[in-house]
């Protein structure tokens, strides 16, 4: 090992040693098997700088004056905020003075559905964390800041090699005085498929116990049967329960009778009855319109007697004008997102939304300038995200025809580039409404939007029409997601899946029209736990870690082996993330609280013989030398 270690050393390498080189070099007598973490954040440096990163190749870095983003200075120490009240009172006292109080508040949803909705979900913790303590001290009116949950979970993981946990930790620190709040698909868990019941328990513990406050729970059915284990498991962990309903159709169209007014108070009711604190409205691809907010509100307000918490997206337009219609309908909450990350598939600007009550009597008592100076920031933010922009320039009222959610939308449109359909875009979107028609009529949000998706694709891409789809005379090879929902494992829609389309797709066989968890073993989680770190060499496995791989196993186990490799790379700033660095750059990572890399990159080697770049790095004042293979 020591020989191993000489050759290695890079003042070995460069000829420099001298005779005291080996009494002077403590490190060539560190054996350990494991790379230390700043070799392994120089290596994914290296590795980048050489051979680009997979998600981002093809697109010019962000020009250096915007290469790591300030964050607002915070003016003071934090006021007191609604986290403040739920650790001290309760979720009860929280719903209590949301329904009491006159103010429009305000959920920003910058760092969950807004980048989810926009930059496919790719921002990163270091942009977050960096802008928490200005929200908390330049923002304490805040209600939330939604920033768990939905999609982040699985794309931290996966794309952008980090622990979502730890975001979550890292963000709940820094806002001590403001609710944290995450989306949670109920018995799907942060996933698409519905989990064991003692999986979606053990996740809403830990969740809790890492710092989540707000829980929106929905169900992508609107199936309050199959919502009960997820908000028991908030109301047991004494956070606030937001159960939620699912906003799809047009209250007011008769054509849409199935979801009409009555439907929704019957469902705002159900929910109140199975303990919800406050009743989420959740219109994920932004439906509802100024006149029916107007009237929905009005309704679920006398009808069901909770405060209401109204979500929406931008995508066609009309978000600021629904909201301003539900605020003087009496909703108590609404989600906006900071302008630079507003509008389209969206949220509302805030700074509008703020700006359009100022001295009116539900003004929001947000400062207009603190909302600037934070939304400045995102801008310089987004910059680094140009490779993940979708490329939507325009509001669409075509989302009135399909009715794809937020996140959905941008994301569908280039899965169809990508299977050469561009041109059929129009025909895509009228075969996504069809499928939903041939479906029964159904919500569509994650994971059902995902089966719908799926189906509409698979239509085009093989030119099959509905009738030839529901024909018994006609083969058609299912989606696997498809079959799945049939089988009922995603559960049941109002009034159930047609029987005709169920037939064709199961060939036959019973589905399931039970809850799907009451058929799904629980997971043993000590044993879980125990192969799973037998498979680390024996690494302890807290509950984050646990829950990781309960939900999504080859992501998670994945993100370990990277990890393993690669060390803390989520502490870099996101332009070395994403394109490395040049020759002369500085940077500095803080890789524990007090323990900064300061990493200078002085230059590349040209490609060896074996096909290997040297990349000359200073590492704390150190030189080091990381060879990577030369992959391009
Ligand atoms: C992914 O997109 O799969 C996650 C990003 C990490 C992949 C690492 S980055 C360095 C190395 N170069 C690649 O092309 N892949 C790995
Ligand atoms: C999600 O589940 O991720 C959503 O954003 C649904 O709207
Ligand atoms: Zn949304």
């Amino acid at each position: 090992a020591f020989v191993e270690n000489l050759l290695k050393h890079p003042t070995f390498l460069d000829n420099t040693y001298h005779t005291k080189f080996i009494d002077e070099t403590p490190e060539l007598f560190q054996f350990s098997s494991r790379r230390d973490r700043g070799t392994k954040v120089l290596t994914y440096i290296a590795d980048i700088t050489v051979n680009g990163h997979p998600e981002t190749k093809g697109h010019a870095r962000p020009p250096a004056q915007l290469r790591d983003p300030r964050p607002p200075a915070t003016r003071g120490e934090p006021m007191m905020g609604t986290r403040n009240l739920l650790e001290q009172k309760g979720p009860q006292a929280v719903a209590d003075w949301m329904s009491q109080q006159r103010q429009l508040l305000i959920t920003d949803t910058t760092m969950r559905d807004g980048h989810q909705s926009l930059l496919a979900t790719r921002m990163r913790s270091h942009d977050m964390i960096k802008v928490a303590p200005a929200y908390a001290a330049n923002l304490p009116q805040l209600f939330s800041v939604e920033c768990w949950g939905g999609a982040t979970f699985d794309v931290a993981y996966r794309f952008l090699q980090e622990c979502p946990w730890q975001r979550l930790r890292d963000l709940r620190e820094r806002m001590p005085n403001l609710m944290t709040q995450m989306l949670l698909r109920a018995s799907n868990g942060v996933g698409y498929t519905n989990y064991p019941d003692n999986v979606v328990q053990h996740f809403v513990k830990t969740a809790a116990a890492s710092g989540v406050d707000v829980f929106r729970v929905f169900d992508s059915l609107n199936w309050v049967e199959n919502m009960r284990v997820a908000m028991d498991a908030v109301i047991e962990a004494d956070k606030v329960c937001e159960g939620t309903i699912c906003y799809t159709g047009d209250i007011f169209d008769p054509d849409r009778a199935k979801y009409d007014l009555k439907y929704y108070v019957k469902m705002g009711q159900d929910l109140k009855a199975a303990g919800a604190h406050v009743l989420g409205l959740k219109d994920m691809a932004g439906l509802l319109k100024p006149a029916q907010a107007r009237v929905l509100i009005s309704a679920l307000k006398t009808e069901v007697g909770l405060p209401i918490h109204f979500h929406t997206h931008d995508t066609a337009g009309i978000a600021c004008a629904t909201i301003l219609a539900a605020s003087e309908a009496g909703v108590d909450a609404v989600d906006c997102a900071m302008d630079a990350l507003s509008g389209n598939t969206s949220q509302a600007t805030m700074g509008s939304v703020v700006s359009a009550l100022q001295h009116g009597d539900r003004d929001t008592g947000l400062d207009m300038s603190a909302i600037r100076e934070i939304s400045d920031y995102w801008e310089e933010v987004r910059a680094h995200y140009a490779a993940f922009e979708t490329g939507m320039q325009a509001p669409s009222s075509e989302v009135y025809l399909h009715e794809m959610p937020g996140g959905q939308f941008t994301n569908l449109k280039a899965q169809a580039s990508a299977m050469g359909l561009d041109d059929r875009w129009p025909q895509v979107a009228r075969t996504y409404r069809d499928v939903n028609q041939m479906f029964g009529d159904i919500v569509k949000v994650t994971p059902s939007s995902k089966v719908v998706g799926d189906m509409a694709l698979m239509m085009v891409s093989q030119g099959l029409t509905r009738e030839q789809v529901e024909d018994p005379d006609v083969d058609v090879s299912f989606p696997d997601s498809v079959i799945d929902m049939m089988r009922g494992n995603l559960g049941q829609p109002p009034g159930g899946f047609p029987d005709k389309i169920v037939k064709k797709v199961l060939k036959g066989e019973k589905p399931n029209l039970e809850r799907p968890g009451k058929h799904l073993d629980p997971v043993d989680l000590e044993a879980t736990r125990k192969d799973l770190s037998e498979k680390f060499d024996g690494m302890e496995i807290d509950d984050e870690d646990l829950c990781g791989y309960l939900m999504y196993p080859k992501v998670f186990v994945d993100y370990m082996e990277r990890h393993q490799q690669y060390g803390p790379v989520r502490t870099l700033p996101t332009s070395t993330f994403f394109y490395g660095m040049e020759p002369a750059e500085e940077i500095s990572a803080e890789i524990d609280p007090g323990k900064t890399l300061e990493i200078r990159m002085q230059a590349l080697s040209e490609t060896t013989e074996d096909g290997e770049v040297k990349v000359f790095f200073e590492l704390n004042g150190q030189p080091r030398v990381i060879r990577v293979p030369d992959r391009k």
